[in-house]
């Protein structure tokens, strides 16, 4: 995940964020988030939660972490499968969740196409290290099971 992508990502945010200020004055309701939980996977004491946004032709996956060590930053992706099959291949890359100096870490993507879970199941996967650099890296620390629809 490249430091172009999380500014994007971060601009996102703001941009929803801002969309979001405007709710006091505006009557229409916001879309209404999937939530999904986090758990921790391989010992790693990182959990959180997350939610899915669908929109006209595209959705957006936010993840939220606690326990991550501090200013760290971990790979995350959508992976065919579920989390008690265990992950399959990549399906979607996420932006990386990069924690604050207390650990915890918030990542927004957001996703040019509709929201379409496959039979096999999706599972977000949030990974022990930044990249594929070192083997380790690879290992999940937590992973939440997306529903269909
Ligand atoms: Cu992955």
């Amino acid at each position: 995940m490249s430091w172009r992508a999380l500014g994007l990502a971060f601009m996102l945010l703001v941009a929803a964020c801002g969309g979001q200020g405007s709710e006091a004055t505006n009557p229409t309701p916001s879309v209404p988030g999937m939530p999904f939980t986090l758990k921790a996977v391989n010992n790693s004491g990182v959990s959180g939660d997350g939610t899915i946004t669908k929109m006209s032709g595209k959705f957006t996956v936010t993840v939220r972490l606690r326990g991550l060590a501090a200013k760290s930053s971990h790979m995350s992706h959508i992976h065919l499968g579920s989390c008690a099959t265990g992950p399959g291949d990549v399906a979607i890359t996420l932006a990386s969740v990069i924690a604050d100096s207390k650990g915890d870490g918030k990542a927004t993507t957001t996703i040019s196409h509709p929201y379409s879970v496959p039979s096999t199941g999706w599972s977000v996967n949030v990974h022990a290290g930044p990249d594929l650099s070192k083997p380790e890296y690879v290992e999940a620390i937590a992973c939440g099971d997306l529903m269909a629809g």
